[in-house]
């Protein structure tokens, strides 16, 4: 796509992927209270999506939602902040892994509800639309939300009022230890077919792959085309949640995990850059996530003072006569 360079790409999923690195990191020496959920593996789908993104356009992210939020553009440090809890986080600490959002972006947010965030996108892209000339939403979420209700609802709104949304499926094989095998009847796209909704499904390990499927979805979108569906076929490289890493579930095999492991995005996009410019981008990468950690670290944690403060946009209200 012209405009989006391979070593921005590559660049893109680098920073991803050493922001999750250090982020568990963190989790092991406890400055992440509680845990993460890596997104190592599928790091191509963000970038690849978000760089056919304008920056006014909106993203509502997941669970695992670090490289969406730092693919449209959020402040690594920042996040960082957040995920360990401190007053300088995207969200002043309160919102943490789960929950960031920066809204001068365009991201909704990170969503701990399966699901939950296509019906979101779906109705921000609808309501941004009214306001003003077409703004493109993405929801990003996982094999495991094609079975919510929720998900099904917002497509079918998303179809009958042509809402400029796509719907952005990351299949990477499993809901927490639940294969897709044993958890979809049907297909994925064929969710999608069911509502009318122009569905395609590509290798979602290659940036430049989902890039280029991505960007005819949103200049559809965007067009007044309606909803359009990007199913994209992933590999989680580590665990569904840090917790893993203590309980060790046995629900994928030593060798499925290699076979899993051996197409790496930074790889597939980092071949396209010579040696010099890679290595380049990588020092950068370094420097950028090593603020990003002393940032977070040095920053205070939030007063227990103000700890009933920002959570309702109007500000808290007393029940009706409580005192
Ligand atoms: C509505 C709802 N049901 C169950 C959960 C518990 N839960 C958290 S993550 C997860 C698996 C989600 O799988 P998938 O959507 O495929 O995303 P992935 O974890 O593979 O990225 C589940 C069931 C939840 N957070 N929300």
């Amino acid at each position: 796509m012209a405009g989006v360079t391979p070593a921005a790409l590559y660049r893109t999923v680098r920073l991803i992927r050493r922001f999750e690195e250090r982020a568990i990191e963190l989790v092991r020496s406890g400055d992440i209270v509680g845990g993460i959920h890596p997104y190592i593996g599928q790091e191509a789908i963000a970038a690849g999506v978000c760089a056919a993104l304008r920056p006014d356009d909106l993203i509502t992210s997941t669970h695992r939602g670090h490289g969406h939020v730092l693919a449209k553009g959020a402040d690594p440090a920042r996040m960082m902040a957040e995920l360990t809890g401190r007053v300088t986080g995207l969200n002043r600490g309160r919102g943490g892994s789960m929950h960031a959002a920066d809204l001068s972006l365009g991201v909704l947010g990170a969503n701990g509800i399966v699901g939950a965030g296509g019906a979101i996108a779906a109705g921000a892209a609808w309501a941004a639309s009214r306001l003003g000339p077409p703004r493109v939403a993405v929801s990003f979420f996982g094999d495991g939300a094609v079975n919510q209700g929720v998900l099904l609802e917002a497509f079918n709104l998303a179809a009958l009022w042509r809402v400029p949304v796509v719907f952005v499926c990351e299949n990477n094989g499993y809901a927490t230890t639940l294969t897709v095998a044993d958890a979809v009847a049907g297909g994925i796209c064929d969710r999608a077919a069911a509502f009318g909704i122009p569905a395609v499904s590509v290798d979602g390990m290659d940036p430049q792959t989902v890039l280029e499927a991505a960007a005819p979805l949103v200049a559809a979108a965007r067009a007044g085309c309606g909803p359009q569906f990007l199913e994209c076929h992933t590999y989680r490289f580590d665990a569904h949640h840090t917790w893993e890493h203590k309980a060790r579930p046995r629900y994928r095999s030593a060798e499925a995990v290699a076979a899993g492991r051996s197409r790496d995005p930074v790889d597939i996009q980092g071949a396209r850059l010579d040696a010099a410019d890679r290595l380049a981008v990588d020092n950068e990468i370094e420097r950028v996530i090593a603020e990003a950690v002393a940032f977070a670290l040095i920053s205070a944690a939030p007063s227990p003072v103000d700890a009933t403060e920002h959570l309702y946009a109007t500000g808290l209200r007393p029940r009706p006569g409580a005192s």
